[in-house]
C-alpha cells in the first residue's frame, strides 16, 4: 500500500473507533476537561482518570499513553496542544511536536492503527486549516519514514473540519 493510502479521514465521534490508540486533545493536568477530552473520559470510565492521576500531568507538545478501559480503542494517547495566541509563540512547532511525539509512542508500542482528534482546534483556537496542514505533514513524514503505524486516521467532528483536511491534503499533495 502506498504511504498516501495509510492516511484516512473519518467524520464522526472518536470514541466510537476500535483502533489501537485514539489521541486525546488533553490539557496539562491530564485530569479531563470539555470537548473531545470530556467525551473520551466519559466513554472510558473512571479508571481512565485514576490512571491519569499517576501520570503527573504533561507538557505542551508532549504525549503520554494509557489504557482505553471501556472504550473500543485499546489505548489513549494524551497530548497537550498549544493555545493559539496569534502564531508568534511557536504554536505551529508545538502542534507539530504533539503529532511527532504521539506517533513516536505508537511506534515504540508497535501500534498499527492510530486515530487523531484535531488537536488545539476547539477551545484552544488554533486555525483549522493550518492545524490540518501540520497534522498531515507530520503524519505523512512519519509513515514515509517508518513501517508503523499501518493507518493514521484523522477524526473530523464536523464537515468544516473535514473540508480543512481535504484542502490541506490538496495543498500538500496536489497530484495525489
Ligand atoms: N470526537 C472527535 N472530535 C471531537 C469530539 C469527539 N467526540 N468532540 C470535540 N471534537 P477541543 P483543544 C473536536 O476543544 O482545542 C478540553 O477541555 C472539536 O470539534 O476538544 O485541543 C481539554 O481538557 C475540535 O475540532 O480540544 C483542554 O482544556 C477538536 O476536537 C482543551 O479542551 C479539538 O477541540 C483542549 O482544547
Amino acid at each position: 500500500m502506498s504511504n498516501e493510502h495509510r492516511l484516512l479521514l473519518f467524520e464522526g465521534n472518536i470514541v466510537t473507533l476500535a483502533v489501537d490508540a485514539i489521541v486525546n486533545a488533553a490539557n496539562k493536568s491530564l485530569l479531563g476537561g470539555g470537548g473531545v477530552d470530556g467525551a473520551i473520559h466519559r466513554a472510558a470510565g473512571r479508571q481512565l482518570l485514576d490512571e491519569c492521576r499517576d501520570l503527573n500531568g504533561c507538557r505542551v507538545g508532549q504525549a503520554k499513553i494509557t489504557a482505553g478501559y471501556k472504550l473500543p480503542a485499546k489505548h489513549v494517547i494524551h497530548t497537550v496542544g498549544p493555545i493559539w495566541s496569534g502564531g508568534n509563540s511557536k504554536e505551529p512547532e508545538k502542534l507539530g511536536d504533539c503529532y511527532r511525539n504521539s506517533l513516536a509512542i505508537a511506534r515504540d508500542m508497535g501500534l498499527k492503527t492510530i486515530a487523531f482528534s484535531a488537536i488545539s482546534t476547539g477551545v484552544y483556537r488554533f486555525p483549522g486549516l493550518k492545524a490540518a496542514e501540520i497534522a498531515l505533514t507530520e503524519s505523512f513524514n512519519h509513515v514515509s519514514t517508518y513501517d508503523h503505524p499501518a493507518q493514521v486516521i484523522f477524526v473530523c467532528f464536523d464537515a468544516k473540519t473535514r473540508a480543512y483536511y481535504e484542502e490541506a491534503w490538496t495543498k500538500i499533495h496536489p497530484n495525489a
